[in-house]
């Protein structure tokens, strides 16, 4: 699913920008599906999200995530947000004009949809579309934005079945891309019987061409209640179940030199969230200060903190996975 894979991010403060992100959405879904009903789904939702941002919260983010088995769309502001969610999303199918007329449309419209709001804070709107049924028992999420002014991210984040893997290319722009590419790459095509420190070795030596870059691999293991972690470099790994616990990594740098590989346990339960982030997220990002944000989809949750810890002079990643 290499080749499927897109993600991006795109600034709207104008009602100009939402046609011109309505048509680069579309763009990017007519690739991956030629079902009218759903991209015209689409369209509506992508115009809606657009629309509230500029008209209701002076403008924002809309994030972009496809891969072959769906489409998110998440609108992020750090508007006005709303008092009672509730009731907006309740409203909306009465009242025409205001936040909630938008809302409703999204909801009905979207295969699943999720909101997080706080009044002075903001706003995240996500919307999902199937283009698939899902094949990994986990839900996960990931907002990866480019250092500002670059096309090109040079972090790399994936997932495929129990596995996660976030690359920091070294430094930003296209050779930071094109190293983390490679990792993602031998990522999404390797053996899953292979221990995590091996495939972290098989990256190193992949990685030697390029600038190299900092690499985690988390594998959740449902059955033995425990999750592993094997790090090299400067992405962060946390588990949150109440609180807060990060994982440990090793020093060095994939692809140049590296200390010895080791992968560590950590209990899981399903109700814990893994968080993994590259060093464009501040470390000091906190899901408990947030009321309710725990339960909210992975979606919104990395939408959230990316959008309040992201520091804007280097890519930011940020993976949110959990049980379905
Ligand atoms: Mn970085």
């Amino acid at each position: 699913m290499t080749e499927v894979i897109k993600q991006f991010s795109y600034a709207v403060s104008h009602t100009a920008h939402a046609d011109a992100a309505r048509r680069v959405v579309i763009r990017e879904a007519s690739r991956l599906t030629t079902d009218e009903t759903l991209l015209g789904r689409v369209s509506v939702v992508v115009q809606e999200m657009a629309r509230n941002l500029v008209l209701h919260a002076g403008g924002g983010e809309l994030l972009f995530y496809q891969d072959d088995e769906r489409l998110d769309l998440l609108a992020v502001d750090k508007g006005p947000g709303m008092d009672d969610v509730a009731r907006c999303l309740a409203d909306s199918y009465s009242s025409k004009g205001t936040m909630g007329a938008g809302l409703g449309a999204i909801s009905r419209l979207s295969d699943h949809f999720d909101i997080y709001s706080q009044p002075g804070q903001g706003t995240v709107v996500f919307a999902q579309f199937r283009l698939n049924p899902a094949t990994s028992p986990l839900i996960s999420a990931g907002v990866s934005t480019p250092y500002p002014g670059e096309e090109v991210c040079g972090d790399a984040w994936a997932i495929r079945d129990n596995r996660i893997m976030v690359c920091d290319g070294l430094g930003h722009g296209h050779a930071a891309h094109e190293a983390s590419r490679r990792a993602r790459d031998l990522f999404l095509d390797h053996d899953d019987t292979l221990p995590l420190e091996t495939l972290l070795e098989r990256m190193h030596r992949a990685l030697m061409p390029t600038r190299g870059g900092a690499v985690a691999l988390a594998e959740i293991q449902p059955e033995q209640a425990q999750v592993r972690f094997c790090g090299m470099g400067n992405i962060a790994g946390v588990l949150h179940d109440g609180r807060s616990r990060s994982m440990v990594s090793g020093n060095g740098t994939v692809g140049y030199r590296i200390g010895r590989i080791q992968s560590f346990s950590y209990p899981w339960s399903p109700t814990t969230l893994l968080m993994m982030s590259s060093d464009g997220i501040s470390t000091r990002h906190d899901l408990g200060s947030y009321p309710r944000l725990a339960g909210r989809h992975p979606a919104v949750i990395a939408a959230v903190l990316h959008r309040d810890f992201r520091r804007h002079n280097d890519d930011a990643t940020l993976v949110v996975v959990r049980h379905a």
